[in-house]
């Protein structure tokens, strides 16, 4: 995510390394090449340049701080400005109301029955009853789409067949959301390649005939300085009330979500981060600006492992790992949580440091293909208990799994180093002794 922009910036920082305080020449230097770096985001120029104005005249400032080298203070304010052209604050949606109605709006394609089935997904998660109504009567599975995401996150799907007006399908929708007494109703609409007035009409309508307290602006962020006209576009029609930035787990240079505030002042509410009903996370302007001075993410890796992982299911693979009753089935399980938290070159990105250090390793979410594979390979027996499986046994798992018997073997030595590894903890828990010496530690 913004891997382009993030290098960028730290080059500018580079400028100021090593230099024993900040003058103006050293500033105007970094200011330029932070300012080139926006632009190269697709940043609007004249935002872009306001920004790094306002950089230069806080680090001229400050100079008269000398606790902190320039390259920090510089790194400080350029954090700080940046979480202010994000938005600053984090700003919650809105679910209050008999139901709570979410407009979704946007252009084609850029993700709005997606995300109204992620927030479907993630409003459920908080204990709501959620309800989606099909409102896009134009593309022919629009419909159909809206159904399949919802039977696969267990959440009602309002629709008219026949109908082929998005208004009334949506006012009988939200009458059947009242009566069925759900709280959160979210409308999916149809999308247009362009703006055009008559969908702008549409959607207006809809609005009018709702009230909603929610309209999210849905736009793609690969569109870069473009979804920023869009956004002006949809905003003088609806005064909506937020953003989703969709499809920021691709190569996205970041502009749109730099422009976004600036240009109608309505905070980015949600980011969507891959096709997974999992990858939406909340928006917070502090965190997206530390992530791109590469300083990771590690409280939304936290959260997004707390909405994966359940808690009972944490405290019996704890229990089982310290009585060394952890099975490959258990791994097993494992494995498959850890893949619903999302892309796992995304994931590793927000710990701290190592977003720039695997930038350009090729980390496929294959990773964990003949793991499973191997496992999938082995006898529910074998699964509970590896010492099990010898030679033949591992030949068979091998073919089964399209394996070969070297990799079977790694897998079973560094599963059973685990297992040694958490009987030495186990052993040494609450001896107030130090811990010992860990097989990996060198
Ligand atoms: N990688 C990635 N793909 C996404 C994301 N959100 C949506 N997509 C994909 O983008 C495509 C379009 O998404 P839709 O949700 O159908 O977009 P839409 O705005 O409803 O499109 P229309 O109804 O045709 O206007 C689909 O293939 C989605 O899987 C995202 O955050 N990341
Ligand atoms: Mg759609």
């Amino acid at each position: 995510m913004f891997d382009s922009l993030s290098s960028k910036l730290e080059k500018a920082f580079k400028t100021l390394k090593g230099q024993g305080k900040i003058s103006e020449i050293n500033v105007a230097e970094t200011v330029k090449e932070i300012r080139k770096a926006l632009i190269d985001a697709d940043v609007n120029y004249k935002i872009a340049k306001q920004f790094t104005d306002t950089i230069r005249d806080k680090a001229i400032g400050q100079n008269v701080l000398t606790s902190v080298s320039p390259g920090q203070l510089m790194v400080k304010i350029v954090n700080d400005e940046l979480t202010e052209l994000l938005g600053g604050q984090t700003v919650d949606m809105n679910t209050a109301g008999n139901p709570a109605v979410i407009l979704m709006a946007g252009l084609q394609g850029s993700g709005k029955t997606t995300h109204s089935a992620k927030l479907a997904s993630y409003i459920k998660k908080k204990g709501k009853t959620v309800m989606m109504a099909a409102c896009d009567v134009y593309r022919p599975a629009a419909i159909e789409q809206l159904k399949v995401l919802g039977a696969q996150i267990d959440v009602p799907v309002f629709f008219e067949e026949g109908n082929k007006s998005p208004v009334k399908i949506a006012e009988n929708a939200l009458k059947a959301a009242r009566e069925q007494g759900i709280s959160v109703l979210i409308v999916d609409t149809a999308g247009r390649l362009s703006i055009d007035e008559q969908m702008m009409e549409e959607i207006g309508n809809i609005k009018k005939a709702l009230n909603p307290k929610e309209i999210l602006f849905v736009v793609d962020s690969m569109t870069g300085q473009d979804a920023v006209n869009t956004a002006k576009a949809f905003n003088d029609v609806l005064d909506f009330s937020g953003v989703i930035l969709t499809k920021l787990d691709g190569d996205t240079r970041g502009g749109a979500a730099l422009s976004i505030k600036s240009i109608v002042n309505k905070p980015i509410k949600f980011v969507g981060t891959g096709e997974k009903m999992e990858a939406l996370d909340v928006f917070h302007p502090d965190r997206m600006a530390q992530r791109i001075l590469g300083m990771g993410d590690i409280v939304s890796l936290v959260e997004r492992a707390q909405g994966v992982f359940d808690e009972e299911e944490a405290n019996r693979i704890q229990k089982k790992l310290l009585k060394d009753q952890f099975t490959f089935q258990d791994f097993l399980q494992q494995i498959q949580q850890i893949k619903k938290m999302g892309n796992l070159k995304d994931l590793m990105a927000m710990i701290p440091g190592v977003g720039k250090a695997i930038k350009d390793l090729d980390i496929s979410d294959d990773a964990f293909k003949g793991i499973e594979a191997i496992i999938h390979s082995m006898t529910p027996q074998e699964r509970n208990n590896p010492d099990l499986i010898n030679g033949s046994r591992r030949k068979r798992i091998a073919n089964g799994s399209g394996t070969d018997i070297q990799q079977v073997n790694q897998l079973l030595k560094q599963f059973e180093e685990m297992r040694k590894m958490m009987r030495t903890m186990s052993k040494f828990q609450g001896t107030g002794r130090a811990m010992p010496k860990l097989p990996f530690m060198k």
